[in-house]
């Protein structure tokens, strides 16, 4: 095979999992904008989410948020699925929106408090064995407000008690997934903060606890991609929530902010082997103020392009660069990589799949945006937090 063709094969195989809540209508605390033809339902989501996925080829499951989704019978809500060419992806949960939940989930003072925020994620689990999703992604809004709020050291005792429980409940082939967050909701210490906080607690749980990195939940000027090669390096990293940020948790469309961050993250997977199953790139975003479907097949599109420039890194070139401490050199290696236009490359593996080269275009010509405007009126519109 020749390079440019390993490169293409490896392109046909990336998966992007998109996210059931970029369906629906967001907004900041400010306004929410609401759209014409959003989702009214979990299945109306994964009729979007099937649009993507015909367009692109890529995006071939949905990561769901309880309760946000929560349906009576998720297996047959996994059917739904199938039959649109999709499968429902990683359950993510959610111990932030109700009011017992003003001091903490899992790290909260009251133990019926943590009672019922295990259950919770038990609940997921459980999702998890009735829809075959294979991976369960925690993410905690606890921490504290103020100095002597609370006992850092006890809250996490707490946590890792929580934590213990739920990995005991997993199945053989199910993985849970922790996700850090430096700050917000909670503003003087969070519970889990980084990823060094997230690394100690899964290292002590097992192989089939794993970090997952949101690109959105870091200080500014950190550098991603050094945590990316390290977790990489120690097999803890579960996977992405790829978004893009200009000033905190933004939840832009991935790439749009810093495309040159995103290539140098992809380019740590690769070399740190993770371009493979068993590192998920999913999608954590909201569309605000731009159309929701096309904005999420922008994104599926920008994580190509920048996975595309990583593998097209003369990998060998800047080993010998780097041997011999010749630091332009190296740095001009991975810069031609970066600057090289690889739409047209793109194009062609997407025409080679039989898709059409240009998924925005399609998408639009489709008139499936017009239907959904036409035919979703009335009733609630499923949306963040709905
Ligand atoms: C927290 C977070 C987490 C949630 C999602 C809606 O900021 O990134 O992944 O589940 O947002
Ligand atoms: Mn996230
Ligand atoms: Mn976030």
């Amino acid at each position: 095979m020749t390079e440019l063709a390993a490169v293409k094969a490896a392109l046909k195989t990336q998966a992007v999992e998109t996210p059931s809540w970029a369906y629906g209508n967001s907004g900041t605390r400010f306004k929410v904008f609401a759209q014409p033809g959003v989702p009214r339902s979990p299945r109306e989501k994964l009729d979007d989410a099937a649009q993507v996925h015909a367009h692109t080829g890529a995006a071939p499951s949905v990561a769901l948020h309880i309760p946000w989704d929560r349906v009576e019978d998720y297996a047959a809500l996994a059917g739904y699925a199938e039959e649109r060419g999709l499968r429902l992806g990683t359950i993510n949960s959610n111990t932030f929106q109700d009011d017992d939940y003003k001091l903490g989930s899992v790290c909260h003072p009251d133990a019926t408090v943590r009672r019922k925020a295990l259950d919770h994620l038990f609940e997921c689990v459980d999702i998890m064995d009735a829809t075959g999703s294979k991976d369960l992604k925690l993410w905690f809004a606890d921490g504290t407000n103020y100095p002597g709020q609370d006992d850092i050291r006890e809250r996490q005792d707490r946590l890792a008690e929580a934590l213990a429980q739920v990995y005991e409940r997993l199945g053989d082939d199910q993985r849970m997934l922790l996700e850090y967050k430096f700050f917000e909701p909670a503003f003087y210490t969070t519970d889990v903060p980084d990823w060094g906080t997230a690394y100690a607690h899964c290292l002590k749980l097992g192989p089939k606890a794993q970090v997952v990195v949101d690109t959105g939940h870091h200080a500014p000027g950190t550098n991603i991609e050094f945590i990316v090669a390290t977790l990489l390096r120690e097999r803890k990293l579960g996977g992405f929530d790829f978004n893009s940020r200009f000033y905190a948790d933004d939840d832009l469309m991935v790439g749009a902010a810093d495309p040159f961050q995103l290539f140098r993250i992809m380019y740590e997977v690769i070399r740190g082997g993770g371009f493979a199953p068993d590192v998920a790139f999913m999608l954590d975003q909201c569309h605000n103020i731009e159309a929701k479907i096309p904005a999420i097949i922008r994104s599926v599109m920008n994580v190509q392009e920048a996975t595309a420039k990583a593998l097209l890194v003369d990998r060998d070139a800047l080993a010998a660069a780097q041997r011999e401490g010749d630091v332009l050199a190296a740095n001009a290696v991975i810069m031609d990589a970066y600057n090289t236009d690889v739409r047209p490359l793109l194009r062609e593996v997407r025409e080679e799949l039989g898709l059409d080269g240009d998924p925005v275009a399609a998408y639009h010509r489709s008139g499936w945006a017009g239907k959904i405007a036409a035919e979703r009126v009335g009733g609630e519109q499923a949306g963040w937090g709905a």
